[in-house]
């Protein structure tokens, strides 16, 4: 079974957990949508406008392993300080190391990495966390476009998965990392 645990924004609220598959990415490339598409279920919201997700999402995959829906970042905070909670609250989450297992880091594949996400990715080797790279949105390229993409800007070819979160295209391949994953 499927379901939603908990929200949190603290370390303190957060549930007790062993395995953790977290999803990452910026505001609006379909997180949640992936999340839904990946359980069958609509479990994450999704909207059309982006930093919907607000708090750190927890749902328990059959007993197996905790999914993790977090916010967006390079979401324009509304303050400087709703900015530092934001950081302080993946700071938070990052720092319980042991449990994560992949992160799975979303990207569009119509733009490929953006400066935010290379400083994610650069947060992601330097704290020696585990992921893979997905590309979404692929139905919104054309097969040429989508070939000339994968070159240009995206590297690791191996740790990059191109995906539809809308159009359930080439999920399995997310899948499969996470069960290897997990083990
Ligand atoms: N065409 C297309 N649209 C998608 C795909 N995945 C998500 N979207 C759309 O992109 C928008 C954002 O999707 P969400 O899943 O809410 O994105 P998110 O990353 O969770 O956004 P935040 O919670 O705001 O950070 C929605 O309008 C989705 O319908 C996809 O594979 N293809
Ligand atoms: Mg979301």
């Amino acid at each position: 079974m499927i379901r939603f645990l908990t929200s949190a924004k603290s370390k303190a609220q957060f549930p007790e957990t062993e395995k953790e598959v977290v999803f990452v990415g910026r505001s609006n490339v379909g997180k949640s949508s992936l999340i839904n598409c990946l359980y069958k279920k609509d479990l994450a919201y999704v909207g059309k406008t982006p930093g919907k997700t607000r708090l750190i999402n927890f749902f328990d995959i059959n007993g197996e392993y905790t999914a993790v829906d977090v916010p967006g970042y390079g979401y324009a905070r509304r303050s400087q300080k709703e900015a530092i909670e934001f950081a302080d609250m993946m700071d938070d989450y990052f720092s319980r190391k042991e449990k994560i297992r992949l992160v799975v880091m979303i990207t569009d594949a119509r733009i490929g990495l953006t400066n935010d996400d290379e400083d994610m990715k650069e947060y992601l080797d330097s704290h020696e966390l585990p992921y893979i790279i997905v590309g979404n949105k692929i139905d919104k390229l054309s097969n040429n476009q989508l070939m000339n993409n994968k070159h240009k800007f995206y590297k690791d070819k191996e740790n990059v998965a191109f995906v539809s979160a809308e159009k359930r295209k080439n999920i399995d391949q997310v899948e499969n990392r996470i069960r290897k994953a997990i083990g």
